[in-house]
């Protein structure tokens, strides 16, 4: 009786844990219940960092890389990561300095619940103790300046959008 007992509460705290989880999907999914398919942004402004870091969009939407920056990036989808797909990306996203003046542009659908994790390889590399960093005045990614000093985040330049599917449910 007693194994019975606690089998069957197990059963009840797997059972709150779904609920609970089908309700924040739900609270999502009210947001964009019935609305028109979006093309996204993600920017590089003139640091090394995409913009925003984390997308969330919903399946058969767009998001479109404009590079705003000098310099040249790239977008590499890390498909150890990636469950959205499209896998095997490698797109330069050209700076503003090679490319006439405009800013680099590259537009990917993505129509696959799941997580689309990417970065660019020229500002996430590994150093001689293969640790992940990015040129940088102290390795890491620039950012802005405090007190005249150019700091920088820490961390490779990398991004992740998340994919919902047309319920709004991540996955499935
Ligand atoms: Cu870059």
């Amino acid at each position: 009786m007693t194994a019975l007992r606690s089998r069957s509460g197990q059963l009840r705290l797997v059972f709150a844990f779904v609920i609970g989880l089908l309700g924040c999907f739900g609270v999502t999914s009210d947001t964009w219940a019935g609305g028109p398919r979006h093309h996204r942004l993600v920017t590089v402004p003139q640091e090394d960092r995409f913009m925003p870091f984390a997308l969330t969009i919903r399946a058969g939407e767009t998001v479109e890389w404009v590079n705003l920056d000098t310099d040249d990036h790239t977008v590499v989808s890390d498909d150890s990561f990636n469950t959205a797909g499209p896998g095997g990306i490698d797109q330069l996203l050209p700076g503003t300095d090679s490319n006439g003046g405009r800013p680099g542009r590259f537009t990917l659908l993505f129509d696959k619940a799941g997580t689309f994790v990417y970065y660019c390889r020229f500002h996430a590399v590994l150093d001689a103790d293969h640790q992940p960093v990015a040129p940088g005045p102290k390795g890491g990614i620039q950012g802005g300046s405090t007190f005249g000093t150019p700091s920088n985040f820490g961390t490779p330049m990398s991004g992740v959008i998340t994919v919902l599917d047309d319920d709004g449910d991540e996955g499935g």
